[in-house]
């Protein structure tokens, strides 16, 4: 096993005998091979996709779900891994066939046929994982590495989307050109690095479908008060991140006496009208991911985890923690889907036989629900905040939390920016200062919510519409974009600010395992990112 694709990996490294994340070698050895036959399709998807052969929606759905389940926290179930193999040989087998003689030969590697013991397959990883093909480049395994981590990302912003019954053809092409080149020996790191490029390019649209996807189903997010605290009763916590999940556990607990809370990313669903029109969907539930062990120890109320970030279930609550989608973990009740419906009923029950919080807690609610349109629809009175000097500066201040020392930065510069400026924020970093008290700028509050991480789209609006309104590029605005990362969703997201030419980002708590020296100082020389220093030495910087 060698994994380093996400921030927590073990001593900034990579991590070798099991992860950070509760990862068994088993599950990374068996997430390698996965990949690695990803790559096969790509390849031969491409050459049919060169020929102007078409491919089955059921392929491009194959490629993103399965690579959505390798992304950190979402499944550590082999059952489910070895399954993904499987079906990936036959599908690479059938594109094969259909194919036939391909010109100009095979790359090594393609032919991988996945042997039939589970432990045979294991092994293999060895053959085909991150660091098998010891004599590469280190330059070119860096950006190889980076474009498979931002795909994983991009997997999962065309899931949520697909979900919802929106695809883009464009985008999932791309998943075959990517795959397929991160299998030839002979791609440069130019090539790479064109690709990285590509990829925050096509990012842009997946995401833009995805916000097209939310807003056109549940409408767009309104500014919202959400209760932060627990009230009495049986419930239901919905984590991850997908909205039409909530949807139906909404309608199927609807008159039951069932309270349902988010949880995590989960929060800004309180801001849609069609989920909050519910009145059941109390408020929102604990803080960021990282902190679901503690929090959900010995709850009287059960959890649905729709997608990433799951952590190793405590005994404690183990027999009320289900999963569906892609998210897994061994023995772990699972909801499927049947007929486009998910039937939550053994949730529902359980919920109803734990009794739920004896007593209600006091209340304290925060605000959400300023995606695109929601800001946008004031964008006359912001730029005359601007121009009248009440607001000085934008921070946009987002990205993912996570469990190692060091993000206290983030709370710390939010506490830090001064009374004239707005924080932007969205993602699960947010949990470090969305409780605190920051005050008003005018009819706003200091502190909007954009979002999730995967409302990303939602932040770039705002500022190209900003930048629209005063005649100047996103990079001349008085804008500072302060991300935190943690996992591939992070990395895809970042491909696209860069890509979209957002110079000036500075990006912490600590930079990615796999970005080398020369690859990091492409990145800086390019774009001038920045690793972060302290809060008081950026505002200096920033606001000068
Ligand atoms: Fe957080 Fe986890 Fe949304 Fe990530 S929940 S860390 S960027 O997976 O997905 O922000
Ligand atoms: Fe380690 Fe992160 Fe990989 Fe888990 S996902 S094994 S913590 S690098």
């Amino acid at each position: 096993m060698f994994c380093y694709q996400c921030e927590q990996t073990i001593g900034g490294k990579g991590c070798v005998k099991g992860g950070n994340c509760g990862k068994s070698v088993t599950i990374a050895n068996l997430q390698d091979v996965l990949i690695h036959q990803l790559k096969g399709i790509g390849f031969y998807g491409q050459k049919m996709l060169d020929k102007g052969m078409s491919i089955e929606q059921g392929v491009h759905k194959f490629i993103v779900d399965s690579m959505f389940s390798t992304l950190t926290n979402v499944n550590f179930d082999e059952t489910r891994f070895v399954e993904y193999i499987k079906k990936a040989d036959k599908i690479k087998e059938d594109l094969k066939q259909r194919l036939g003689d391909i010109p100009g030969g095979v790359p090594e590697g393609a032919n991988y046929r996945p042997p039939e013991k589970v432990e045979d397959i294991i092994a293999d990883a060895e053959k085909v994982g991150v660091m098998s093909d010891e004599s590469i480049d280190m330059d070119v395994r860096s950006l190889r590495e980076l474009l498979i981590y931002a795909f994983k990302g991009m997997a999962a912003y065309a899931h949520h989307a697909l979900v919802l019954g929106k695809y883009d053809d464009e985008v999932y092409r791309f998943f075959y050109k990517g795959l397929s080149a991160a299998l030839d020996k002979n791609t440069t790191t130019e090539d790479l690095l064109n690709l990285n490029m590509e990829l925050g390019k096509t990012n842009y649209k997946c995401m833009e479908l995805l916000d097209a996807a939310n807003t056109g189903t549940y409408g767009h997010p309104e500014p919202t008060e959400v209760l932060v605290t627990r009230k009495k009763g049986p419930f239901i916590i919905v984590s991850g991140h997908d909205l039409k999940d909530l949807k139906q556990i909404l309608e199927q607990t609807e008159g039951k006496g069932i309270n349902i809370y988010t949880h995590g990313e989960m929060i800004p669903c309180h801001g849609y009208p069609e989920l909050k029109k519910h009145k059941h969907l109390v408020g929102n539930f604990g803080g960021a991911w990282q902190d679901q062990q503690k929090e959900f120890d010995g709850i009287p109320g059960c959890v649905l985890m729709t997608t990433n970030c799951l952590q190793k279930p405590r005994e404690s609550y183990r027999d009320r923690l289900f999963t569906t989608s892609i998210v897994g973990w061994p023995d772990t009740p699972h909801i499927n889907e049947e007929n486009g419906k998910k039937d939550f009923t053994p949730i529902i029950n359980k919920a109803l036989e734990l009794g739920g919080f004896p007593e209600d807690e006091p209340e304290k609610k925060i605000i959400v629900g300023f995606g695109h349109n929601a800001v946008l629809s004031n964008a006359d009175k912001i730029v005359d905040a601007v121009k009248k000097g009440a607001i000085r500066h934008f921070f946009l201040i987002g990205g993912c939390d996570g469990a190692r020392p060091g993000r206290n930065y983030y709370t710390e510069f939010a506490e830090k920016t001064p009374k004239d400026t707005l924080i932007l924020t969205l993602a699960c970093g947010k949990y470090r200062f969305n409780k605190l008290d920051f005050g008003m700028i005018g009819d706003f509050p200091r502190l909007l919510d954009v979002g999730q991480c995967n409302d990303s789209y939602s932040a770039v609006r705002i500022a190209t519409a900003l930048a629209e309104a005063f005649e100047c590029g996103v990079n001349e605005l008085p804008l500072s974009l302060i991300i935190s990362w943690y996992e591939q969703k992070a990395v895809a997201i970042l491909l696209t600010l860069l890509s979209l030419g957002i110079k000036n980002i500075y990006l912490g708590p600590t930079l990615p395992a796999f970005l080398t020296p020369n690859v990091l100082q492409v990145l800086i020389d390019k774009f001038d990112l920045k690793p972060i220093s302290t809060p008081d030495e950026e505002l200096k910087v920033i606001l000068g």
